[in-house]
């Protein structure tokens, strides 16, 4: 009998099974690898019940901001008459740039508001006149020199 086959404790001629004697050993792993799956999955739904209320409330605009940029880039609303918008920010405070804040800042209209990682944030403009304002964010990705950070409120 060749020595490799009397220590394997096998028979000559038996097949090898597939995966070589760690069946029980992976699917040991792949049971754990499930369970913290699981675990992730149930602690993500259980810390972002936010999730499920981020829409902008009645009468209010919704921006999402996120570390690709506003959405969407350009507001158009109504001379004349207040604005409330709504600023969505996804993120979490995990990013390591800007730590998940963005922020909508105005400079023509004296507007910096900062949303907070995972939340929304309300705010209301008065009546601005017809024009074209900028806006930006200037916490995270290169602040408002990134063009994605940027967008215009199209007052009209
Ligand atoms: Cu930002």
């Amino acid at each position: 009998m060749p020595e490799r086959q009397r220590r394997s404790g096998k028979k000559p001629g038996t097949p090898a099974r597939t995966g070589g004697g760690t069946g029980v050993n992976s699917r040991r792993w792949v049971f754990w690898a499930l369970v913290a799956v699981a675990v992730i999955l149930v602690g993500l739904l259980l810390s972002k019940p936010a999730l499920l209320a981020w829409d902008a409330p009645e009468g209010s605009l919704r921006v999402r901001i996120d570390m690709s940029g506003f959405q969407p880039r350009i507001i158009r609303v109504r001379a004349g008459q207040p604005v409330r918008i709504t600023l969505v920010n996804p993120d979490d405070r995990f990013h390591t740039d800007g730590g998940g804040y963005h922020n909508f800042v105005v400079e023509a209209l004296g507007v910096r508001q900062v949303v907070a990682p995972l939340s929304t944030q309300t705010f209301q403009l008065a009546a601005p006149a017809p024009g074209r304002y900028e806006f930006y964010c200037d916490i995270c990705c290169g602040g408002k020199d990134n063009p994605a950070m940027r967008g215009v409120l199209v007052v009209e």
